[in-house]
């Protein structure tokens, strides 16, 4: 396996991306044009596995210019010059559909490679049957705390950052204080390119705050600060407008050190879900009023086929299985439903029986235009 990079930076890879030889597709998203493949680099080891992300890149506004400014130079790339390829596929009235290459500075396909990839990568963009738990503080104590605890991706590129080790030319903005401080660089899944899809992450300094769930409210200042001055840094970095900026926590994340996804509210950025995400205001608000918010919320989070966690939660709650669906007052969380309880009853209607049945039975493999990865 080859060593994970080290000080000095690394510029370059080991593997030769051209060299992937495909094993299988994890997913493929129509909507976000994205399609995630589990391969092999050959020529480096045939055995571990690597993980390659294409991703088509958005359109910036300056590429559909048409009109240059005269002292521009060198010109800049536009879909509209005699570059531009056009093979008609028809023309109907006043409707025409054309199949278009543009020059080879606007193909540019956004590529992450995760090299060795773990199995908890692969799990992490393949498709797959998703589930909703609703954490209570117990919960969180007696099975997610154990299983991450010995169960997480390495933090080992966020420590290379904090160190200055990794991705130092990239930091945006930097606040050494050890209490309240962080790094705030473009994110793995930012093209770098495009302000309308800018993303960038914020990642604190301090070591012990593992996610949301460790946050009170002696860490208001930390907040406080992570919001304004991040805000400040992208106005002067991007001309952002800061109420343009959507700040927020995942919950659960991948990486168990505290980090703020920042994105424009405009571009619907990947991640985004309610089920995921916690907006910064509103934690920063929580804080204020119940300064142990954290510590006594139900926090639901969604957990997909393949993970371990899973398994864990599936011993405790049945969490695969179709809750028993009457006018009934709901079943709390602390007194599990029997398993005799969710069968199918004689009793029931046709009609409900079939639409459990739909619930309850996992969907085929899904179409193109819904397959989504589970990052
Ligand atoms: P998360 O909420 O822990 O996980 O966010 P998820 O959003 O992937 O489910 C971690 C964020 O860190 C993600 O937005 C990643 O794209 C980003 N990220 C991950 N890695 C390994 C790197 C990295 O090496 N460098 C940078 N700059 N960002 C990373």
């Amino acid at each position: 396996m080859p060593a994970p990079a080290e000080s000095p930076e690394a510029k370059s890879p080991s593997y030769d991306l051209s060299k992937f030889r495909l094993k299988r597709i994890l997913s493929n998203n129509s909507v976000r044009k994205s399609i995630s493949l589990l391969g092999t680099f050959p020529d480096l080891s045939e055995t571990d596995d690597a993980i390659v992300v294409f991703e088509k890149n958005a359109y910036r506004e300056s590429d559909v210019a048409t009109e240059p400014a005269a002292e521009e130079s060198p010109k800049k790339p536009s879909y509209f010059s005699s570059d531009l390829k056009v093979a008609t596929e028809f023309v109907n009235n006043i409707y025409g559909s054309f199949q278009v290459v543009p020059s080879r500075d606007l193909c540019g396909v956004k590529s992450t490679v995760i090299y060795p990839a773990t199995d908890k990568h692969i799990e992490k963009y393949s498709i797959c049957q998703k589930y909703l738990i609703r954490e209570t503080p117990e919960l969180y104590e007696k099975i997610t705390l154990p299983y991450l605890k010995e169960s997480q991706f390495s933090l080992e590129w966020v420590y290379n950052i904090l160190e200055h080790k990794q991705e130092k030319e990239r930091i945006v903005f930097e606040d050494n204080d050890a209490e309240t401080g962080f790094i705030l660089l473009p994110d793995l899944k930012w093209d770098g390119r495009n302000v309308e899809n800018l993303y960038l992450l914020g990642i604190i300094r301090k070591h012990d705050i593992k996610s949301l769930r460790d946050l009170n409210g002696s860490h208001l200042n930390l907040l406080r600060n992570l919001r304004e001055s991040s805000k400040k840094a992208i106005f002067e970095r991007y001309g952002v407008n800061p109420n343009q900026l959507r700040m927020y926590f995942h919950y659960q994340p991948s990486f168990y050190h505290l980090h703020v996804h920042i994105n424009p509210v405009r571009n619907d950025a990947p991640g985004i879900w309610c089920e995921k995400s916690h907006m910064l205001d509103t934690v920063i608000n929580n804080l204020e009023l119940i300064p142990d918010y954290y510590q006594r919320a139900t926090l639901p989070f969604v957990l997909y086929e393949g993970n371990k966690l899973l398994d864990l939660y599936e011993e405790e709650l049945s969490v695969r299985k179709v809750p028993e669906l009457s006018d009934k007052k709901e079943k709390s969380v602390e007194t599990p439903i029997k398993a005799s309880e969710e069968g199918f009853s004689d009793e029931e209607s046709d009609e409900r029986q079939c639409k459990r049945r739909k619930l309850a039975t996992p969907e085929p493999k899904e179409t193109e235009g819904t397959a989504q990865a589970c990052a």
